[in-house]
Formats: C-alpha cells, sequence, structure tokens
C-alpha cells in the first residue's frame, strides 16, 4: 500500500558482517591473538571449543576466514553493485592494539581501517562500525582475565579514543559492544567468553561475573559515547542488542509475569545505556543475591553522563517461557535451559524460531521503553546453500525470510510511527558462524565457496538473493 509507506529517501539499506568472522590475516601486519583466534570449528549441535592460546593441530576457522582482509575491494565492489547505503562491520581491536594494554597503536592496523572505509565511500556507501564485536584481544584474557578487572575499562577507551580520532571524518555511526546482553545466557561458556573474556572458574558464580562484567562495560560505552561526542559531535553512537522478544507461552497470568521478568533481565543492559541509570528490579536483584559487586558512586554519574544517541539490535527469533511452581517469588529464569517450543512458529535448521511479526512486536516493545531511533543492524536466515554447476545458488528460503522481516519492518514504520534509521542484513557476504564455527550456516546474498570439510577456493559467486536484495534497495523497499 504506497499510501502508507514511508521509509525515507535516506535510508541506509546495507548488510553486516563481523571483523573476525570474515577478515581472516589472523596474524598479518602485526595483529595480536583475539579470543576469535583461539575458538574452534563446531558444527550443527557441536559447541566450539576454547583453547588455552593457540594449539597446533586445532581448527580455528577465524584464522582464515574468507580472507575479506585481502579480497575487500572486490567485495565492496558487489555491494554497491546491490546497492549498499551503508556496510556494517566492526574494527578488530587485536588489530589496532595487539595485546590490549600497549601505549601506543599499530599503525599496520589503522591504514588496514582507513584503505577500507576509503574504498566504501568510493562507492557511497557509509561505514557503520562496532567498536567491539566478540574479538577482544586475548592478552587481556590471560593477563586480567577479560571484562571481569577494572582495568578494562581504560583498555576500551584508549582504543576507542584511536579509533575515533583517526576515523573522524569517516565514519559517523558506531555502535559500542555487539549484543551486549548475550551473556544473560551465562551459563554457556560461549557467551561469557565472547562478550567479555571470561571463562569462569571453578567455584565462580558466572551470574555475579556477568553482572560485574556488564558494568563494567556498561561504564566503558558510556565513557565511549562521552569521548566521541567530544571528538565529533556529529558522531551517532549506539548500543547494540540481541533482540529476543520472550513471550509468555499461554495466557496464564503467572506466563505473563515470567515472560516479563525475563525481558526485564534480557534488557538491562539497554536500560542502562540508554537511561543512564540501573532498573529498580534490578537493584533489588543484586542486593538480594548479594553479590558484592564493584559499582561505585562515581561509575553511576558516568553512567548518567554518557546516553547512547540510538539504538542498534540484531533481530532473528522469538522464544517462549513457561512459569513452573519453583518459580515463586523471583521468577528468575536461566536463559535457554526454560525456552518452551512455541506451536505457531517454523525453526531454521539450527532451531533458531523464524517470527517476522515479532520484529514488529519487538521495535514497538523497544520504542516505547526507550523512544530512540532504531537501527536493525543484524537479521537474516542461516541456511545450507548448494553451489549448482552452473554457479548459481537458488536461496529462495532466504528471500523469503527477508521479505517477511522487511514487510514487518515497513509496516513498523508506517503504522507504529518508529523512527527507523537503516536495515543491515546480517552476513551480507558467507563468513564464519559465530556460534558454531562454521561456514556451512551460511547468511549472505554472497556464496564463498568454502565448507566445514575443507574444500576452499574462496570464490565469490553471486545468490539469487544477491539479485532480489538489489531490486529491493533500488526501489526502497517498494518491490519485495
Ligand atoms: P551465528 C546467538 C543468538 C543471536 C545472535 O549467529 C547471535 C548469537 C551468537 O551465536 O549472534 C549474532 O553465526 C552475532 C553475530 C553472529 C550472528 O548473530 O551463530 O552478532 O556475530 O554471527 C549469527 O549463526
Amino acid at each position: 500500500n504506497s499510501k502508507t509507506f514511508s521509509l525515507n529517501d535516506h535510508f541506509l539499506w546495507g548488510g553486516a558482517v563481523a571483523a573476525h568472522q570474515l577478515e581472516g590475516a589472523w596474524n598479518v601486519d602485526g595483529k595480536g591473538i583475539s579470543i576469535a583466534d583461539v575458538m574452534t570449528q563446531g558444527a550443527n549441535g557441536v559447541e566450539r571449543k576454547i583453547t588455552d592460546g593457540v594449539l597446533d593441530g586445532e581448527n580455528y576457522p577465524n584464522h582464515e576466514a574468507i580472507d575479506f582482509y585481502h579480497l575487500y575491494p572486490e567485495d565492496i565492489k558487489l555491494f554497491a553493485e546491490m546497492g549498499f547505503k551503508c556496510f556494517r562491520t566492526s574494527i578488530a581491536w587485536s588489530r589496532i592494539f595487539p595485546q590490549g594494554d600497549e601505549d601506543l597503536p599499530n599503525e599496520a592496523g589503522l591504514k588496514f581501517y582507513d584503505d577500507l572505509f576509503d574504498t566504501c565511500l568510493k562507492y557511497g556507501i557509509k561505514p557503520v562500525i562496532t567498536l567491539s564485536h566478540f574479538e577482544m584481544p586475548y592478552h587481556l584474557v590471560q593477563v586480567y582475565g577479560g571484562w571481569r578487572n577494572r582495568k578494562m575499562i581504560g583498555f576500551f577507551t584508549k582504543f576507542a579514543r584511536v579509533v575515533f580520532e583517526r576515523y573522524k571524518d569517516k565514519v559517523e555511526y558506531w555502535m559500542t559492544f555487539n549484543e551486549i546482553n548475550n551473556q544473560t545466557s551465562y551459563d554457556m561458556t560461549f557467551s561469557l567468553f565472547t562478550n567479555s573474556g571470561i571463562l569462569a572458574k571453578t567455584g565462580e558464580d558466572p551470574e555475579k561475573l556477568m553482572y560485574q562484567a556488564g558494568h563494567y562495560e556498561t561504564v566503558a560505552s558510556a565513557l565511549a559515547v562521552q569521548i566521541g561526542h567530544q571528538i565529533n559531535p556529529n558522531f551517532k553512537i549506539g548500543a547494540m542488542i540481541a533482540m529476543i522478544p520472550i513471550y509468555p507461552a499461554s495466557s496464564k497470568p503467572a506466563d505473563i509475569f515470567k515472560a516479563e521478568k525475563a525481558m526485564q533481565i534480557r534488557y538491562w543492559f539497554a536500560d542502562v545505556q540508554v537511561n543512564g541509570r540501573y532498573p529498580d528490579w534490578l537493584v533489588k536483584y543484586q542486593q538480594n543475591h548479594h553479590f558484592d559487586l564493584d559499582i561505585t558512586l562515581a561509575d553511576l554519574d558516568v553512567l548518567k553522563s554518557g546516553p547512547v544517541d540510538y539504538l542498534g539490535f540484531s533481530y532473528y527469533m522469538s522464544a517462549s517461557v513457561a512459569a513452573s511452581e519453583s518459580d515463586e517469588p523471583e521468577y528468575g529464569y536461566k536463559e535457554n535451559h526454560k525456552f518452551v517450543k512455541n506451536p505457531y512458529l517454523a525453526a531454521s535448521d539450527w532451531g533458531w524460531q523464524i517470527d517476522p511479526q515479532g520484529l514488529r512486536y519487538a521495535m514497538n516493545w523497544l520504542n516505547d521503553r526507550y523512544h530512540l531511533p532504531q537501527f536493525i543492524v543484524e537479521n537474516g536466515l542461516g541456511a545450507i546453500d548448494q553451489l549448482e554447476d552452473d554457479q548459481t545458488i537458488h536461496d529462495a528460503y532466504r528471500i523469503d525470510y527477508l521479505r517477511e522481516h522487511i514487510r514487518q519492518m515497513e509496516l513498523a514504520v508506517a503504522y507504529d510511527g518508529i523512527n527507523l534509521i537503516g536495515y543491515t542484513p546480517w552476513g551480507c557476504i558467507d563468513l564464519v558462524s559465530a556460534g558454531t564455527g562454521q561456514m556451512d550456516k551460511r547468511y549472505g546474498f554472497i556464496y564463498v565457496d568454502k565448507n566445514d570439510a575443507g574444500h576452499s577456493t574462496l570464490k565469490r559467486y553471486k545468490k539469487d538473493s544477491f539479485y532480489w536484495y538489489k531490486k529491493v534497495i533500488q526501489s526502497n523497499g517498494r518491490d519485495l
């Protein structure tokens, strides 16, 4: 319905990736080892191992990834051919500060991103940059224990200041921490490690570690927002959360309340980053649990003075919870253990429940709560693709997934008044999966000829979705 269609002409269509998932070149031009470099290849349903440093004989898929580090001019050209207005990637912290605690940055690393951003800008593609996307220097884990340590705030803000200064005329849109709230599933080793570089030791309470790390990170995020605005007042610096709406399994009041508590737990990070203060339930919760966290009055002032400019979020799926007798009275829950299957939704091959309408729900929920511009910085379907003999890839399932989500996104703008900045589907070129380390779990419009069995030419091919997305962008979302 063209009457109610309302994406504006500056709408930022694009695609999203993260440095460690596509660059490769893990030890080139002075780059240090990052936490992604010590994670092995898993499989569907098989967790990645985190090894004690880089070990001989292990398979580390991020070391080469798709070698974007060397092949990016060709890839950016393909993004331009689709009509991208923006490209979301991250700056690998370990290229800039190989160990994380040095005084001076690595010039070769800085130069790489200058060249990458210049290439984007040449095609009119705005870089959208995440400062920390699951890729902190591994040295900071070994020596400081990751974000359990207050010193991380200083290391992170030093990194932020250096890249803000360097790219102040090339980058306008920034995000501080990718999916900062992923670590609410703190009992999964993966989440605390990728978000915060933390491996819980025996006897340590991972929930407490999550709240401590989350505190230091929200403080560091607020400081980065302040520093960024001083360097360039036009910077837009956002939060970035994994938005997974959690529905009640039924209309039973206890289920509804359980879902409400689950949402509070999952989104407290954004509450702090947007509102500049802890939500009341969390202050009480942390007291009741005697976590005895290192949260100072000075920290609380910092939080107040660095609220984010917009809300970036990923959206892949929704989840559901049901209450149980043991819930009273706190209704606490452990993520992933207590999700129940939603009988109304299908799931991807990796068990992610597909829920396009949930995106519109999410946008409404986030707007009512935060009243900020939104940026959908990840969305997509991880699937097995087939490269045909004639070098085509018929990924109609991916087109269907994206079309339905874009429809809902446009309804949210047209009918619900959401101020939406842009849309960058995840893994616009096939890359290494964060969760499983697989190449075979693909999201891209561009196929990369490399698979989990070890076959690799790294050649790029356009999928059917490539031509489809090009048409979507050309019509500013009208022709789906
Ligand atoms: P993969 C879990 C739940 C939602 C999003 O994920 C997640 C994760 C972590 O696996 O991560 C984001 O590759 C993340 C990206 C990641 C993408 O979603 O496991 O920001 O780095 O690749 C897709 O299929």
